[in-house]
């Protein structure tokens, strides 16, 4: 039924739209579709588009220049769609477009109904929405409204005056009293800022300190106050109307703070994000915002849960709860991290575990999401496979692909990550641009806590601008990102002559080439989707071999059968009882096909695919 309305909206657009009809044929498009009775489970699960999409995350600044500004813009974005459509994606996630200052890359929202000056106008904007419609995708937007700009009109209003109408939008608070120097009164608590230093700042107008959970010009909006909640209803609703397709919500379990912000225990300041992911009225703030508004619209919802753990996430994206679809998860991407940005020993079976873990807690009327990879993490492949050499590159990315388009939960991709786009090579601070990088570079390096060389290589190993370089679409100068005369806003990666879109279109054994045959066998079948998982060896510390299968009355039983091998070394590996690689249907390396075989011949960073 979701189809046939999917379907029947794209027809009534075309490719060349006036600009008006485009506006007009968006804006009809997305209210929900008249109550229809509800589709047959498929394995025990509400079929939605939202489970059985691909996603593909674009970082408008880094995707396509269009104008030569050197930064990246909404039409550069409608540019690429026929190639996004190739890859065969069909939802696309957008970092925030609208009016910021840009202290966070569009983090910090100035106004949530405008477009950002540098990526385009409104009607940019609307011709790229009509333009993704008329190609069969969908949208979905970031929502960031854990905070605001300082400079969003409600915070101005705010530190205007105590008595200002907009003063309780925000979490406003007497200092402590300061012996060693009276003037100075101490931060309200003990929180710390996830991009360094105190959570709250002193602000002279009124002496009192505002909270601010990350940058200084990232205040946090009050949720208690329910005038601020239906104020987000409200900017919701502005884009939902205009047809988009959802959202991803930026940090969202943190909208509901501990009553009366009490310092953190000792205990609790090892993981901050934990006591603050878990405020009391999370859930029912979250359950208002599904009655207000998501209820009313036929949308996929996404929340960044950042500090939740797998108990919790249980609860927000369980269906009958009514709160989110699914959310994102850390447990997986951020394995290898130890604080900050040291590196952590990981190791298969932990993977493994990780994703056995949600298959078990997660039921029927849960959803996941897999992801390893966005614009606050290394890039894929040189986080999790191997960078190492050309081949090893190109092998264990399209492992990778392999891994996320097989496994239960609705895939995220990142842009760059299906070419194998790798980390950039810092050797220099002045090289990065992201605040938490400099902000932890004045409390680190500049305190003597950190010699300079081990906080850039640090930097480099984890550091969020290594996602956040251009997207190389050619060997052209400037990676094709931008004209050969523009400057782009944070470098290209060298490697562009040689790993680029281009090249890749080019090759029919490119990463591109393979991630797109990944897709399209996700999207043929719906045992990657509702299918059962099961991991055939949760303690091989090499292999990642796993089944997804789909029995359904009166068709034939889907059966498939990954197997990934992990690392340089070749490895033999025997199928349990019961499991025949039948017929090879994916493989990263040509003619190895063993079909029939029960023990597995397989080579460095190899991944099969088989029906069995
Ligand atoms: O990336 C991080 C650490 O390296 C996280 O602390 C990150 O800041 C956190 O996951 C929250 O991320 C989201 O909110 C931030 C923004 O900077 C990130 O880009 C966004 O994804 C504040 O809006
Ligand atoms: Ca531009």
């Amino acid at each position: 039924m979701k189809h046939l309305y999917v379907f029947a909206a794209a027809i009534v657009l075309s490719v060349s739209l006036s600009p008006l009809q485009a506006q007009r044929a968006v804006t009809t498009a997305t209210p929900k579709p008249p109550a229809t009775p509800a589709a047959p489970l498929i394995n025990g699960y509400q079929p939605a588009w939202w489970k059985e999409a691909v996603v593909y995350q674009i970082y408008p600044r880094s995707f396509q220049d269009s104008n030569g500004d050197g930064i990246g813009d909404l039409n550069g974005i409608t540019r690429h769609l026929d190639y996004l459509q190739k890859l065969g994606v069909n939802v696309i996630w957008l970092s925030p477009h609208y009016d910021s200052p840009n202290a966070d890359n569009g983090y910090d929202i100035r106004d949530y109904r405008k477009v950002m000056r540098e990526f385009g106008t409104m009607a940019d904007f609307d011709r790229m929405l009509a333009a993704i419609k008329a190609r069969h995708m969908r949208l979905i937007i970031d929502l960031v409204v854990n905070h605001t700009s300082d400079e969003h009109h409600w915070f101005a209003e705010s530190r205007s005056s105590k008595d200002n109408p907009y003063r309780n939008y925000y979490f406003w608070r007497d200092g402590r009293p300061n012996p060693a120097d009276p003037a100075h009164p101490l931060p309200p608590n003990n929180y710390p800022s996830f991009f360094s230093g105190s959570a709250w700042q002193y602000d002279p107008a009124t002496q009192q300190f505002y909270l601010h959970l990350f940058a200084v010009k990232q205040p946090d909006l009050n949720w208690d106050n329910p005038k601020v909640r239906e104020d987000v209803f409200s900017l919701m609703r502005f884009w939902l109307d205009k047809g988009v397709d959802g959202f991803r919500m930026d940090v969202i379990p943190l909208i509901s703070k501990q009553p009366g912000l009490p310092d953190l225990s000792a205990d609790e300041m090892k993981n901050p994000p934990r006591p603050w992911a878990n405020g009391p009225h999370r859930d029912e703030y979250l359950q208002e915002m599904n009655r207000e508004v998501l209820s009313k619209y036929d949308v996929m919802t996404v929340g960044e849960a950042i500090g939740i753990e797998l108990g919790e996430q249980t609860r927000i994206v369980n269906s009958e709860r009514h709160e989110l679809n699914m959310i994102f998860n850390f447990d997986a991407v951020r394995m290898n991290r130890g604080n900050g940005y040291t590196e952590r020993a990981w190791t298969l079976p932990e993977l493994k575990a990780i994703y056995d873990g949600h298959a078990q807690v997660l039921g029927k009327t849960d959803w996941d999401t897999v992801f390893l990879s966005n614009h606050d993490n290394p890039r894929l492949v040189s986080n999790f496979g191997d960078d190492s050499t050309a081949e090893f590159r190109v092998r264990s990315a399209k492992l990778l692909e392999t891994m996320l388009l097989t496994l239960r939960g609705t895939p995220f991709l990142y842009q760059g990550d299906e070419l194998g786009m790798t980390n950039y090579p810092f050797v220099r601070l002045d090289q990065f641009d992201d605040i938490e990088v400099k902000n932890a570079y004045k409390e680190k390096v500049m305190t003597g806590m950190m010699p300079e060389a081990q906080f850039v290589a640090e930097a480099h190993r984890f550091g969020r601008d290594n996602a956040r370089t251009p997207m190389q679409w050619s060997a052209a100068p400037n990676a094709g990102f931008a004209p050969a005369a523009a400057k782009p806003w944070l470098a290209v990666n060298p490697n562009y002559t040689s790993i680029n879109a281009a090249a890749e279109l080019a090759d029919p054994d490119s990463v591109f080439h393979y991630t797109q045959r990944a897709i399209a066998l996700r999207h043929a079948h719906l045992a990657f989707v509702y299918g059962d998982y099961r991991d055939l060896n949760p303690t091989h510390s090499q292999v990642f071999a796993y089944t997804r299968t789909l029995d359904l009355p009166g068709k034939p039983a889907q059966r498939f059968l990954v197997v990934l091998n992990f690392g340089q070394k070749p490895a033999e590996y025997t199928l349990p009882e019961g499991v025949k690689a039948r017929k090879l249907i994916l493989a990263n390396i040509p003619g190895t096909k063993e079909a029939g075989a029960s023990t597995l011949h397989l080579g460095a960073w190899e991944a099969r695919v088989y029906a069995y």
